[in-house]
């Protein structure tokens, strides 16, 4: 599957390109973190101890996490002690391909197998997971994808027509009951209907949830059985969806999502507008899950199959130039 494209000189003309809308989107990360090392590591200088401890700073600022920050300061420091670094401005490019080997490892293709894909949709109040639902419906349709959605979020009526409202933007249909419902069950008859119907993908939304709700938590694992009795790989995929905004405690949510469910990707959303975008070097890092999509926006263009040279180019533009 073709992820979104570099930015080419023929993105220059009329429509902004790729890269430059992404990097628009991703500007106060790019500000945390592209700038201030730019600004710090710009003019030539020779590598020493405060200059170190002042791109150390910088990291942990940007909410890379503390873990994160030493491996990569290890790498610095080892690639200073054999000489491959010389100056500020060698310290920058060797920046730029250590944060991006981090984050290669989790660019994945979006998994395909035999159809009905089953897609769960995981994570706490207001991730963002209806919102990325509508945006992949969109996105896997304009891929010539059926796609079904089930509202596995029957806490609130008004869930229910949020997805409705996606699901008719893009043509989907959506397998619901009345609020109130039992979540295992909207599961099961969308599973169900996606059978009957050949749909190649069916994507359920889920109520948002604290780890610290066991009834709730609870529900997933019984959506995950009811769903098991009609396929027993199903579903498929979880995908875990992260507030990008809320920096580091994006990874205490994984911990328990990941305890609780079992998770095999992620979705990052609401990278525009936060400075944490930083965030995703301490998920890649510590995780080493895949990471299928980022929201950068709440409209339907505003979610990226993730592409870490479009995100690193981004908020660390080549050429020190931030
Ligand atoms: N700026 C921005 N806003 C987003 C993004 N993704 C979602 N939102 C907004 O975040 C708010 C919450 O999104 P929802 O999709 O309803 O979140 P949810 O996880 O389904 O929430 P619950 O169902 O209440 O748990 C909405 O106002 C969305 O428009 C994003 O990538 N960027
Ligand atoms: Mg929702």
């Amino acid at each position: 599957m073709a992820l979104f494209r570099r930015a080419s000189p023929k993105d220059g003309g009329g429509k902004p390109g790729v890269l430059a809308r992404l990097t628009e989107r991703l500007a106060n990360t790019r500000q945390a973190l592209g700038q201030n090392l730019a600004q710090l590591l710009r003019v030539r200088r020779p590598v020493d101890a405060a200059l170190l401890e002042e791109i150390e700073t910088t990291l942990i600022t940007a909410d890379l996490g503390f873990e994160t920050v030493s491996v990569i300061m290890d790498e610095v420091n080892r690639r200073v002690s054999r000489r491959e670094i010389g100056d500020s401005v060698a310290v920058y490019a060797a920046l730029r391909t250590i944060l991006l080997d981090i984050l290669t490892p989790c660019a994945k293709p979006w998994p395909q197998g035999a159809p009905p894909q089953v897609v769960l949709m995981v994570g706490v109040n207001g991730a963002g997971k209806t919102t990325t639902i509508g945006k992949m419906i969109l996105y896997f349709r304009e891929r010539g994808l059926r796609v079904l959605v089930a509202a596995g979020d029957t806490f609130r009526a008004a869930a229910i027509e949020q997805l409705t409202t996606w699901a008719e933007r893009g043509e989907a249909s959506v397998i619901s009951q009345p609020r109130g419902a039992d979540a295992a069950a909207v599961a099961h008859d969308a599973l169900q209907a996606a059978q009957a119907r050949s749909a190649d993908i069916l994507l359920i939304d889920t109520a948002g949830r604290l780890h610290t709700q066991s009834g709730l938590m609870d529900e997933l694992g019984k959506i995950r059985r009811v769903l098991a009795r009609l396929d027993p790989a199903a579903p498929h995929e979880v995908i875990l969806v992260l507030d990008g905004g809320i920096g580091q405690n994006a990874l205490a949510q994984l911990e328990h999502f990941h305890k609780a469910i079992g998770v095999t990707g992620l979705c990052v959303t609401k990278l525009d507008g936060t400075a944490r975008g930083g965030v995703l070097f301490a998920i890649a890092k510590k995780t080493g899950l895949p990471i299928y999509f980022l929201g950068v926006g709440e409209g339907e263009e505003d979610l990226r199959p993730f592409d870490p040279e479009a995100f690193v180019d981004a908020i660390l533009p080549a050429g020190n130039d931030a």
